[in-house]
């Protein structure tokens, strides 16, 4: 599927320091690809059935940084994202507001991509949609089938079975809990919590995910190798990131919301299809609140990109105040959030269309923003590091414009 237009990278002379982010699977600071000299990435991407927020937007711009700070330091990138526009929150908006729910999808992809080229984030090379996917994925649940990691529970009122995981079936790359390190009793919460169905009669363990879904009625469905149904959710980004990326990809990005069961989920069903890790780094970004409550689609509290545009907002100004935390982090957006980064960005134009100061210190400055970034992305210290070149009186050279536009994707000036 087309992704979106990609903003313009300079190229910067020199290279930066390889990053190390943080692993939510082993709690420790790793360079996930190993040495490598590529760099393979996949994002959850969205499911579309509502705009984009300023979650969204900050888990999708802290991936971009992580991207541009691969690039910088010389790796070559490879990057897959879905979107999940089959899904069960998708088909319960469409029926409440009564429209298509392929349209619907459609309608909030573009959009999505809109807000993604107005903030300048970097597309990825694959923009998967679910819906094309369908017969690989059924291949892939087929295949686990007939090894003995999935099982069917019978439906009454469809056309066949559904079939789920085996989270205790031993894999020699995968335990139940090694990506999330969570205990049983959370597991079961979260697993309520976000799609899963832990009192669901017939399956072996509660806790065990939902593979391939048989038709019901009214239901969208697919005719593949299981028969009539569609995907469960865990299971489509398994597939999509092995097929596009290889197996192990080096970084599993997302909000710290899909670590479990999302992430854990899809890690098993890699290690049962193809023996091997999903990921060499699971990395989460942290909750962005709003009125005292995480931004959610479900909960209504949204600020979306779209809103702060159409009110007049430089598209500069919302990266530069979602820049300024730090990705791991959970926060709470105020108003004050956007007119701090205005007034900042007001303060770093005028330093580049100024040009005065010491220009001796301007490779200092590019080299400490370099080493921020690439320390668990540390943006706001990269952000810092401009500040205090702009109130130290270091010159605004050509080289730092290019070097804050290649790592932190704003053009000053
Ligand atoms: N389609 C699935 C992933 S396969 C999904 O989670 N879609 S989503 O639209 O609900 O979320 C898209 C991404 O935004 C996910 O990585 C999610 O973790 C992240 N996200 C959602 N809400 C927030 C928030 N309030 N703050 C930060 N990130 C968020
Ligand atoms: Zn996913």
């Amino acid at each position: 599927m087309r992704a979106w237009e990609a903003p313009s990278v300079p190229d910067v002379g020199g290279t930066g320091p390889r990053p190390v982010v943080h692993d939510t699977a082993t709690g420790k600071p790793v360079d996930p690809t190993r040495g490598d000299d590529r760099a393979a990435l996949y994002v959850c991407g969205i499911t579309p059935y509502d705009a984009t927020h300023l979650g969204h937007a900050a888990t999708y711009l802290a991936f971009d940084t992580l991207g541009r700070a691969w690039r910088d330091a010389g790796l070559d990138v490879e990057y897959a994202q879905n979107t999940t526009d089959v899904d069960d929150p998708l088909l319960e908006r469409a029926t409440r507001d009564g429209i298509d729910w392929q349209e619907l999808a459609a309608s909030q992809i573009d959009l999505f991509r809109r807000d993604m080229e107005a903030l300048r984030i970097l597309p990825p090379d694959d923009y998967v949609a679910v819906t094309d996917e369908v017969e690989r994925i059924a291949e892939a649940v087929a295949f686990l089938q007939e090894t003995g990691y999935a099982y069917s529970v019978p439906t009454p009122d469809s056309v066949g079975d559904d079939l789920y995981f085996d989270v205790n079936r031993p894999t020699e790359s995968w335990a139940l809990g090694d990506e999330s390190r969570m205990d049983r009793e959370t597991m079961l919460a979260l697993c309520a919590e976000r799609g899963g169905d832990p009192d669901r009669a017939g399956k072996r363990d509660p806790l065990d995910p939902l593979l391939w879904r048989a038709a019901r009625a009214g239901e969208p469905r697919w005719e593949t190798v299981l028969g009539e149904g569609r995907p469960g959710w865990h299971i489509e980004c398994s597939v999509i990131a092995g097929d596009r990326l290889g197996l192990p990809i080096s970084v599993q990005g997302g909000g710290s919301d899909l670590v479990f069961p999302h992430h854990e989920m899809s890690a098993g069903h890699a290690a049962a299809l193809a023996h091997q890790p999903l990921a060499h780094a699971y990395v989460h970004t942290g909750m962005i609140a709003y009125q005292g409550e995480k931004i959610s689609k479900s909960l209504g509290n949204l600020v979306t990109v779209r809103g702060l545009l159409d009110d007049g907002a430089d598209p500069r100004a919302i990266r530069l105040a979602l820049l300024s935390h730090r990705y791991s982090d959970d926060w709470e957006w105020f108003d004050a959030e956007l007119s701090s980064a205005i007034r900042r960005l007001a303060a770093w134009d005028s330093w580049a269309t100024a040009g005065a100061g010491h220009a001796d210190d301007a490779d200092d400055v590019i080299a400490r923003i370099r080493a921020r970034v690439a320390d668990d992305l540390d943006t706001p210290g990269a952000v810092a590091a401009v500040d205090t070149a702009v109130a130290g009186g270091t010159r605004c050279t050509p080289e730092l414009v290019d070097l804050v536009d290649a790592l932190l994707g704003i053009r000053i000036a």
